[in-house]
This record gives C-alpha cells, structure tokens and sequence, in this order.
C-alpha cells in the first residue's frame, strides 16, 4: 500500500460514515466488558481478569471520547444538514448526551483515587443510570434501522436526494436472501417497519424493564431496605444472638443510607455456632482461640461510619457495634517483632492486612452487628472487619482468623491490581 491514508482528506460523508461505525464498535466493547464488570456474582470468578478487564474499559472509553473529540469539528455541519430530519436529530442529540455522560463520569471514575466518595457517588450514579437507558435505545436503534429494514425507504429516496445518513447507506448486493426482503417489504412496508419497531421495543422493555427496575428502586431507596431482606433471609445459624448495646438497639446514626451491593469472590459461606471459631495467632505473646458464647462475652463498642467501595459506591451512616481490632490485638499481646496484621475470611479464600498502626486505629473494627441486628450472611456475618477510613476491601467479611506477621502481605484484591494503600479521599 503505497497512498498514505489521510483522515482530513476524506470527504465530509464518508467521515461521518467512518465515525458512525467506529463508535459503534466501541460502545458495543464497552457495553460488554462494562456489563462484565457489574455483575457482582462473577467477581471472584474473574479474579486478576477483573483488573485487566477494567484497565481495557478505561482505554475503550478513551477511544470513545477521542472519537467524540473528531466529531466535534463537524457537528454544525451535521446539523444543519439534518434540519428537517428530526428523528435524525433527536437521535444525534441523545447519543451525544449518552457519549458526553459516560465519558465525564467514566473520568471521575477513573480517578476515584485522587476524588472524594461523593464525587464517584454521583458519577456512578451517573454512568449506571446512562446505561439502562442507553444501551436498549442503542440496541433499538441498531435493529430498527438495519439495512434491510430500511431498503425501500432508502431505494426511492435515493433518485431525488444523495443519501447522507451514514446508516442508511445502501448496500446493492443483490443476493436472493435480498431479493426475498426486498418482495416482503414491498407489500406494505410502513407498517412492517413499524410492527418490527413496536416489537424489539416491547422485547426490550420486558427484557430490561424489571432489572431496571430493581436497580433503580434500589438507588432511590435511601432507607436500606435490603438490611431487612438479608436479616430475613439469612442463613447463618449463631447461638444465641448477640445482644445489642443501648446505642446499637437505638440505631444511633439513624439507620445506613444507601444500599450495599454483596460483593463475595467465593460462593457465600454460611456458619454455624457449633463449627464457628475465632483466632488469633502468629507472633502474639498468647495465642488465642473463641468459641461463638465466649467471642460474645469481649466488651463491644458502638460506633457510626461511612462505608466506601472504590467502585463508586458508598453506605453511610452505618451504626456498627463490635469489638476495637486494637482491643482484641492487647488481649493476644503483640510481639515487638510484629509488624502487620493479616486478616483472614472463613471462605477460606480471602485474605488482607493493615500495618500495626492502620490496625490500631480507633475505628477499625471487628464487627457483629448492624444497625442493631447480627450481621447478615450476605455482608459478611457472623464477623467482618470494618475500616472505615479506606476503601472496603480491606474490610474483609467473615473474618475468623488474624495473624501478626513481619513481612508484608498482599491481599486478595492487592495481588489483582488494587493499591495496598487504600486511604480514601477527602475524609479524615
Ligand atoms: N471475604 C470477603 N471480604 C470482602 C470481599 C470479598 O469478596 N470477600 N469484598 C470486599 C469488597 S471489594 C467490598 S466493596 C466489600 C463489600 O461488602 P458487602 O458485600 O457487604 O457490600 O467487602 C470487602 N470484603
Ligand atoms: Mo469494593
């Protein structure tokens, strides 16, 4: 190939063509992999795949905005072109609200690191809310106006006017699969057109609806209702129940604002009192062990706390009541050689640590109830870690066993890409 292949010297249709397909295969990559990544159930099942996965959505959504950013100088032009087209122009409108949206949220995102948790919060919102609505009117959109469908309409227009709608571009490949078509939307093609439009749009409202639905029901619902549903449904069986303190029974921070999406890299365990134990080990003057009754009888504490996933979401206001790591740390006695406390999940999978002074932290704390109830199953019940001033994952859930250790160690999320040091911004 000898001629360079130069974009601004293309003429102004066929850009718009190039554009048109580009970023319909990158919205469809990113639809896929962003679909990938929000599915929960699959998590640990993706493993380190979920880093990389991510990192490829990042620069998909780069591309995205770089395609947006070659648009730009020609957006006038389009418009004025399609003046009388106003189907055309709602739909240019819609998908560069769409673009716009996922790219400024998908930036915040992105730099959750170096943003507070209400900036991700909204962005978040943001991209997910984009998504429902964008990807079955992109879907429609793509099937309502495949080529085929729009061959009559296109074939008489096309004596009196050039064709400039990328999409409409006729293809004149006159195989008999065509031909068929071609016959069948001959006889009355308004109305085919139209029960084809009326049917991907009904197939997709019944498809997408109730999920949407949920999601949606879920955003708005502030009061953390699904705490209820999981202490309904929970499948832990701990005897007897801890009994609340004053503070927890009142639910002193009001009841958690906002929902918990269950996160879990192995199926979720469930325990029992009679199996269930509690250790410390490692390099502590006194090993120690609890049964389920005598892990109840350590001092709790209350205390309220935000909770935030790096992801975007956050829990506020949770009332947690449980026993201080530093508490349970000096009941085992900590060996002046021991450096960091490592954090084991009875799923027998999950792992993290925090330095001595991390873990010494006033609010970081071994967890047994919930806004006044046991800790469900679902959000790591009967035990998990709470560290409120970083990012969840080093909130582990189930937790069942430390040990004081003086090498670092990498948790399950740290050797799959995450950052060790987890502080989260703008609070303090
Ligand atoms: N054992 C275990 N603990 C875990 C996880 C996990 O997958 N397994 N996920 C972590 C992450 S990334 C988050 S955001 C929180 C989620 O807590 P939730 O499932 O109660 O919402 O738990 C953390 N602790
Ligand atoms: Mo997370």
């Amino acid at each position: 190939m000898r001629s360079k292949w130069n974009w601004f010297k293309i003429p102004y249709g066929k850009k718009l063509r190039n554009l048109h397909k580009w970023n319909a295969w990158v919205i469809l990559i990113l639809a896929i992999t962003g679909g990938i990544l929000f599915i929960p159930s699959i998590r640990g099942d993706l493993g380190w795949i979920r880093s990389v996965l991510k990192e490829f959505h990042i620069y998909i959504g780069f591309v995205s905005i770089l395609l947006l950013i070659m648009y730009i100088p020609y957006l006038f032009k389009h418009i004025k072109q399609l003046r009388k087209k106003t189907n055309q122009k709602i739909n240019l409108g819609i998908v560069l609200f769409l673009i716009i949206g996922w790219s400024l949220s998908g930036v915040v995102l992105w730099q959750y690191r170096n943003l507070p948790p209400s900036w991700t919060n909204t962005a978040l919102f943001w991209h997910d809310l984009l998504t429902w609505v964008g990807i079955p009117y992109v879907i429609y959109h793509s099937i309502t106006r495949l080529r085929w469908l729009n061959k009559k309409r296109v074939a008489s227009k096309k004596e009196s006017q050039d064709v400039q709608s990328n999409d409409e571009d006729l293809n004149e490949t006159d195989d008999d699969l065509q031909k068929r078509i071609a016959a069948w939307m001959e006889k009355s093609p308004v109305s085919r057109r139209n029960f084809i439009r009326v049917s991907v749009g009904t197939l997709l409202v019944l498809g997408i609806g109730p999920s949407f639905y949920k999601w949606m029901k879920k955003t708005f619902d502030t009061g953390g209702s699904d705490l209820t549903e999981f202490t309904a449904g929970d499948g832990n069986r701990m005897l007897p129940a801890p009994k609340p303190l004053p503070d927890s029974q009142k639910v002193i921070g009001g009841g958690s604002q906002g929902n918990y999406r269950v996160y879990s890299v192995t199926e979720i365990p469930s325990f029992s009192s009679d199996a269930w134990s509690f250790t410390i080990t490692g390099l502590v003057g006194h090993k120690m062990t609890w049964s389920w009754e005598q892990f109840l009888k350590i001092p709790r504490k209350v205390q309220v706390s935000d909770f935030h996933c790096i992801t975007g979401w956050s829990v506020y206001s949770n009332t947690w009541e449980g026993i201080p790591l530093s508490h349970l740390l000096d009941l085992a006695g900590v060996d002046s050689k021991a450096k960091y406390v490592k954090l084991y999940s009875g799923d027998g999978v999950y792992t993290d640590a925090l330095s001595l002074d991390q873990a010494r932290l006033d609010d970081v704390m071994v967890a047994v109830l919930l806004d006044g109830k046991p800790i469900p199953q679902k959000l790591g019940g009967p035990v998990r870690l709470v560290v409120p001033k970083m990012y969840a994952y080093k909130s582990v859930k189930w937790l069942q066993s430390i040990e004081l250790i003086e090498e670092e160690h990498l948790g399950y999320w740290e050797v799959r890409g995450y950052e060790n040091d987890a502080w989260v911004k703008g609070i303090t």
